[in-house]
């Protein structure tokens, strides 16, 4: 077996982003789901990190209608920053469990720090909201363009000045739900997208495969995995469903395709809500697509071109 680096787990129980309680169990269910095992067995060597201190919403302060409880969440995104940023300079593959999807303005702004980093954002949403443009006024809405320069100075500045990813290091896959004025900011900011009706029409290799073309020259790849990417039919335990999402398999074969186009060096898993869900399955769902990016396979046999 090649050598693999080793994976750092840190969960991110916040839910802080949004207005659904139950997310921040999110890393409670994926460890319930065996996601340490699962990676053990593809002969990583793991270290579980614990969680990020979150506060509840009760006792988080800041904000408004345009971006509720933005001081805790920045703060706590803060501290996921640095402990991002020490994970990568050890060496280590972190993986973070949200959470909602406002952790990534920590996660990735930490991992950042190791190089230039290019971003897949697999999700049927943008995340590239300002609070100016934002309807809901959610924080979870926001990280993509905070990440890459956009909104609040508290989330843009988020793991030092300015933005953490160039707008054309980052690629989203799997859009099916973008607000009126989100589609204005990423089309002016040159973000690359592709919709469900890309994958539709072309299929997910061909999507997936562009993609990781795209962002192939940079020295790192971050893959943020919202698990409502995929249909609520296969997820169901996520805060924001949207119809018409990734089927279980074409869910598998991305994870699958980066996989075998050379892994990536961070991943979060965020969104898994367990109050929502139906006996831990997204949480499970989760974990199963995990160990395929990992490097689960179907059969361990030489593969020959088709
Ligand atoms: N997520 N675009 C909507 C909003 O409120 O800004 C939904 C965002 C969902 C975010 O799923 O990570
Ligand atoms: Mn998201
Ligand atoms: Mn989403
Ligand atoms: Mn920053």
């Amino acid at each position: 077996m090649p050598e693999r680096p080793p994976v750092a787990i840190l969960g991110v129980p916040m839910d802080l982003g949004q207005d659904r309680r139950g997310v921040d169990m999110g890393p409670s269910a994926i460890r319930y789901a065996r996601l340490q095992p699962a990676l053990e067995e593809l002969g990583y060597r793991v270290s579980d990190l614990g969680n990020v201190e979150v506060p509840i919403p009760e006792a988080a302060s800041g904000g408004d209608g345009k971006a509720w409880r933005l001081r805790a969440v920045r703060e706590v995104c803060s501290a996921v920053s640095r402990r991002a940023r020490e994970a990568v300079a050890r060496g280590a593959l972190p993986v973070f469990l949200g959470g909602d999807h406002s952790i990534s303005i920590g996660t990735v702004s930490g991992v950042c720090a190791a190089g230039r980093t290019g971003v897949l954002w697999v999700d049927a949403h943008a995340d590239f909201n300002t609070p100016e443009s934002s309807p809901s006024g959610n924080i979870h809405g926001m990280p993509l363009a905070a990440l890459t320069g956009r909104g609040h100075p508290d989330l843009v500045g988020v793991g030092g000045e300015g933005a953490s990813v160039r707008p054309e290091d980052a690629v989203l896959v799997g859009l099916r739900s973008v607000d009126r004025e989100e589609r204005d900011l990423l089309r002016e900011a040159g973000v690359r997208v592709y919709t469900m009706k890309d994958i539709d029409a072309y299929g997910v290799a061909a999507v997936v495969r562009r993609a990781l073309e795209h962002l192939s020259g940079l020295p790192r790849l971050h893959l943020s995995l919202d698990l409502d990417v995929v249909d609520p039919e296969v997820a169901p335990g996520v805060g924001t469903p949207v119809r018409g999402g990734l089927t279980y398999r074409e869910a598998h074969l991305l994870m699958e395709l980066v996989n075998e186009a050379g892994g990536v060096s961070s991943l979060d898993v965020v969104e898994v809500n367990p109050i929502l869900d139906s006996r831990n399955r997204t949480a499970e769902l989760a974990v199963e697509l995990v160990a395929s990016l990992m490097g689960r396979q179907i059969l361990e046999l030489p593969r020959r071109p088709l």
